[in-house]
């Protein structure tokens, strides 16, 4: 494939001061992704990181042209790294997986299997979690406001590895500047009757860098995506 070419996969990776883990997050993707017999691209949103993020990806970039960067010239949230990756992303099928290293592109099959029965959004469910009891509790009240305000009735509302195609990324839209985008890329599916499935996937403990979520900062995001899904909730 050319570069001009459009790939069948997108990975798109969300990175904010991943220096640590980039460089296996990226190559262990491009292992699995040989491992199917597609064409393929990996695209990292540098979220205006602080530390080398950068300097990795572009090091990567001179041994694979399939690798590509968006840097982000301040910081747009999470929110606005899936915004860009809405937009930037040439695949018939996209994935967008955190680049913590706590998922893994070897789960992709399952992915493509439920999208190539019909679904048009397919969201990860980490049935088996390697996260903090306190994690385990936030998602859990996450998961209850979903249930709430957007009539969510799967396993996993905000897990870090979704995958969708084109018809999906076409549609979707994300307007909210939050640090998530599984509930308003849950109510672009609703709004627009798009298909929904989920499938089982691997989750793995945060191994390098820090984590940005402490019980306080959970706690003071509850109100936060109490109203941010109350507003989505008001245009579903
Ligand atoms: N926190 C944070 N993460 C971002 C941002 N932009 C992109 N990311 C990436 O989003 C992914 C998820 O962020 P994490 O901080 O790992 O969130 P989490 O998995 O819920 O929490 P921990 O892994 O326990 O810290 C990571 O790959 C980050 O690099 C941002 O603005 N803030
Ligand atoms: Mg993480």
């Amino acid at each position: 494939m050319s570069t001009s070419e459009k790939p069948e996969i997108s990975v798109g990776l969300p990175a904010y001061n991943e220096e640590g883990n980039i460089r296996k997050v990226v190559s262990d993707a491009i292992m699995a992704l040989k491992k199917q017999n597609r064409s393929w691209e990996i695209l990292v949103i540098d979220n205006h990181s602080s530390d080398g993020t950068v300097a990795v990806v572009k090091d990567m970039m001179k041994e694979d042209p399939r690798i590509r960067i968006i840097e982000h010239e301040k910081n747009r949230f999470y929110s606005g790294s899936v915004a860009s990756i809405l937009r930037e992303a040439k695949g018939d099928f996209i994935m967008i997986m955190d680049s913590d290293g706590q998922f893994t592109v070897e789960d992709l099959p399952s992915f493509m299997d439920a999208l190539e029965k019909g679904a048009d959004f397919v969201l990860g469910w980490r049935r088996k979690r390697n996260d903090p009891a306190f994690r385990l509790v936030a998602s859990w009240i996450f998961k209850q406001l979903g249930r709430y305000w957007l009539g969510f009735n799967l396993h996993d509302l905000n897990c870090g590895i979704r995958m969708f195609n084109r018809r999906f990324a076409e549609a979707a839209e994300i307007t909210a500047n939050i640090n998530l985008a599984n509930p308003e890329l849950y109510a672009c599916a609703v709004k627009h009757n798009l298909q929904v499935g989920e499938v089982e996937v691997h989750h793995f403990p945060r191994l390098q860098g820090e984590t940005c979520n402490t019980l306080a900062d959970s706690l003071r995001i509850f109100a936060t995506v109490n109203r941010h899904m109350k507003e989505l909730s008001e245009n579903l």
